[in-house]
């Protein structure tokens, strides 16, 4: 194929790869249709997402206390997520830009305000073919859910031998177990697992027995954690001898990858549930020597506070296990996305996961990876461009490869090392 010879043209390709490219989104929270009410989409599932719940809070009137708002229904909820942050007050923030996003790649008109004709078209939408048609208009081949094996509402879908559609892979979601080992006990006492009352270590073949039990019940395609900012390692702690007696060693039997998001405030607000969560600055020397102890498991890693960026993508110059991927929750803004995926380009090339979507709601998969390819089209415009001008050239199935990668090829890559 012949290589491109002009800027303009250069340009125009580029954006064509971006826009054309079939996307692996690698961590959300969706569920199966399946899995009954855990699969939450629609209109007041969006408006109601805790991001914007949140925002209400910021301009709510007083008197909206946060119990009243947690006794209300869906819907109560969604008018006044609708009145307060899109009415009167117009929707500028990435989570209701978002929602606006979703509507008009339906095909249905923001401009028209009309939350009840919205209600209606959704109400007539069949689940399993809506999630089909979010999923070819996000442009995804899969995404990666989060399962967690200790809670209780979601291990009863797998216990009923559930369906779960091939757009969706799963993913053993073990932050209870490497956090609260102590609380996690009787659950996965009650699941069969022998692991006692004694040490971690003394239990640490039971429990890879366990941990390998659902890793054969559910094929995921990685262990996940999300670790405080105050994380760090080693440490004489639980969390440390899970993951060097546990954690480690399964992932490297059962090749595995193990994927870390760090930087967590948890529940700085309690009131607020899911949306009490802040961000701080983590340790990147915890990961650096996390990664340097256990060089036969594949970290995945990305962390919330956009201050660690900098250093965290030259630790992944320095570790061939180790693979960066998304911008994550609170960096999950243009401004951001824009600054990290510049920067991870000229550090890493196209050896990075450039995002994920962290979708918590079927038809935040349109706005996310909508938003997503637009910012990174725009710096991919410039790295070509840069690299255009020393002379060097692209044909557009190069252009195409990059592409994928930053999409989800480099991850299948380093799953498949
Ligand atoms: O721990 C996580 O996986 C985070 O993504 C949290 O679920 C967070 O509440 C979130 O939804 N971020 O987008
Ligand atoms: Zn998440």
């Amino acid at each position: 194929m012949a290589s491109i010879a002009t800027l303009d043209a250069l340009n125009t390709a580029v954006r064509r790869a971006v826009d054309e490219a079939t996307i692996t989104d690698i961590h959300t929270h969706l569920f199966p249709p399946s899995h009954g009410d855990l699969l939450l989409w629609g209109v007041d599932e969006l408006l109601t997402y805790h991001y914007l719940v949140a925002e209400l809070f910021t301009v709510a009137p007083a008197d909206l206390t946060y119990e009243a708002f947690w006794a209300m229904d869906k819907i109560a909820q969604a008018d006044l997520v609708w009145k307060h942050l899109f009415l009167e007050a117009s929707p500028l923030s990435e989570a209701r830009r978002g929602v606006l996003t979703v509507l008009q790649r339906l095909g249905l008109d923001p401009a028209d305000r009309d939350l009840g004709r919205i209600r209606r078209w959704f109400a007539q939408q069949d689940e399993e073919a809506y999630l089909e048609k979010v999923f070819d208009l996000a442009g995804l081949d899969y995404a990666v859910m989060t399962n967690n094996p200790v809670k209780c509402n979601e291990v009863k879908h797998f216990d009923a031998g559930a369906p779960i559609p091939a757009r969706l892979r799963t993913a053993l979601r073990i932050d209870d177990v490497v956090l609260n080992f102590a609380s996690c006990r009787p659950i996965i006492a009650s699941q069969g697992c022998a692991a006692g009352d004694g040490t971690i270590e003394g239990a640490a073949a039971a429990l890879r027995g366990w941990m390998g039990g659902w890793i054969d019940r559910i094929d995921p395609v990685y262990m996940a954690a999300s670790l405080p900012c105050s994380w760090a390692y080693p440490v004489d702690d639980a969390a440390t001898r899970m993951i060097d007696h546990v954690v480690c060693p399964l992932a490297v039997e059962r090749g595995l990858p193990v994927a870390l998001m760090i930087g967590v405030n948890r529940q700085v607000n309690p009131a607020l549930g899911d949306a009490g969560d802040a961000v701080a600055p983590c340790d990147v020397n915890s990961i650096i020597r996390l990664v340097a102890a256990h060089p036969d498991v594949k970290f995945l890693v990305t962390t919330l506070s956009r201050v660690d960026q900098h250093a965290l993508a030259v630790a992944g110059r320095k570790f061939r296990n180790l693979h960066l991927f998304g911008c994550w929750w609170f960096c999950n803004n243009p401004s951001i996305i824009n600054e990290m995926t510049r920067q991870r380009l000229e550090l890493l090339g196209t050896g990075v996961t450039v995002q994920h979507s962290d979708a918590r709601v079927l038809d935040q998969l349109i706005y996310k990876w909508s938003h997503t390819r637009r910012i990174v089209a725009d710096v991919l415009v410039d790295k070509y461009a840069d690299a255009h001008h020393t002379g060097w050239r692209f044909t557009p199935d190069e252009i195409a490869r990059d592409v994928r990668q930053i999409f989800g090829g480099a991850f299948e890559d380093f799953r498949a090392r």
